[in-house]
């Protein structure tokens, strides 16, 4: 599916044994890989579809908040969610510049997130009803993100690692703005409180299944923890972001809407850590295929965003052509 066009592919790599043992050597010291270096073509591909999935969330990322811009109940609300929106654009870009020293272009992305082939996180497919939800987004949303984030700043691959880390320093802004909204709902009316209450009961487990399917599901976290692409399982992040918020929580003085969460002393080497309920993974698979409540009205977003840009790049394209064809005249 990726195989066109490659800026740095080595396509006439052998990826025999030796090969491939003296590329393992390199991850294993931990150096850094870097575009243009010879690398197994799975390697390559693994990386195109998750970053491309990554750029993908960040820019489908805007549209459940950006909804929220015009209706911020005051001035200084309104100037941090434009920035908030705007630093995930910003991040959706750094990520398809990261992606595209792979070989592959936005282009080509783009239209595999239109036609359904590539993903985007599955949390932005819940709908934003309340003013409540930018808190909760900000607090657990991103707060899901930089969790698993962080460990990417060390990712084996030189772009996405270097992007990783100007990434999480915004992200971890917008978790305290995103914070700091909820605590001001809970110190509010009673109305106020149970707002954010309700936004919470709603945000909860689906910031649970962004952390993706069990590790006993997932199909890549082998292959990419051997390539230190991942540095954590998808069910170790999970409970690391469940240990660092249900303090949040209770500390806002908010209930975590599952009956079964309970400190265990004897988790995590007997450091203690939080037993929770079953995610409910028929919703979460169904939200990744295309079936969850805004799936069709993100992508019927992007495209119409994708459509009334083509001009834009036309333009574009033909005055680097002009410049190219002057240059070459001189
Ligand atoms: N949603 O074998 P695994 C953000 C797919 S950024 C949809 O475990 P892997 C910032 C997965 O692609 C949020 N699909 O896969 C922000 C694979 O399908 P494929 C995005 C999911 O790659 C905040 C299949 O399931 N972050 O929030 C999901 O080893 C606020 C099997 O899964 C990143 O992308 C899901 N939740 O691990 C913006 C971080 N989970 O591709 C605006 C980088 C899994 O074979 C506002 N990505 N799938 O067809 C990662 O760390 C990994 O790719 C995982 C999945 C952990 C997401």
């Amino acid at each position: 599916m990726y195989s066109q066009g490659l800026i740095g592919a080595k396509e006439d790599v052998v990826e025999d044994d030796a090969f491939l043992e003296a590329f393992q050597r390199r991850i294993d010291a931990e150096e850094k890989i870097e575009p243009n270096d010879p690398m197994p073509k799975a390697y390559r591909n693994t990386l195109i579809r998750m970053i491309g999935q990554h750029a993908h969330s960040e820019i489908v990322g805007m549209l459940p908040e950006g909804n929220w811009i015009t209706r911020a109940p005051s001035l200084r609300r309104k100037v941090a969610l434009l920035a908030k929106v705007q630093d995930e654009g910003g991040h959706g870009l750094y990520l398809y510049s990261a992606a595209e020293t792979l070989g592959v272009s936005r282009e080509q992305m783009t239209e595999e997130l239109l036609d359904g082939t590539a993903k985007y996180s599955s949390i932005f497919n819940y709908p934003t009803p309340t003013w409540a939800d930018i808190g909760t987004i900000g607090w657990l949303v991103d707060g899901a993100a930089i969790m698993n984030q962080v460990p990417l700043c060390r990712c084996s691959y030189g772009p996405y690692a270097r992007a990783m880390i100007r990434v999480c320093k915004e992200e971890s802004f917008h978790q305290r703005q995103g914070y700091e909204l909820v605590q001001s709902l809970c110190t509010g009316t009673s109305e106020q409180k149970a707002m954010a209450q309700d936004s919470l009961n709603r945000w909860w487990w689906p910031s649970l299944m962004m952390f993706g399917p069990s590790d006993t599901e997932s199909q890549h976290s082998d292959q990419s923890m051997k390539w230190k692409i991942k540095r954590f399982t998808n069910d170790e992040l999970r409970q690391k972001f469940v240990d660092a918020t249900v303090p949040q929580a209770e500390h806002l003085g908010l209930s975590i809407p599952d009956e079964n969460l309970v400190w265990n002393s004897e988790k995590n080497n007997t450091q203690g850590g939080y037993d929770f309920g079953e995610i409910n993974w028929k919703e979460f698979w169904q939200v990744v295929k295309g079936h969850g409540m805004m799936n069709r009205d993100r992508i019927a977003a992007r495209k119409k965003a994708w459509d009334d840009g083509a001009w834009v790049r036309e333009a574009a394209a033909a005055f680097a052509d002009k410049q190219r064809k002057t240059a070459d005249a001189a």
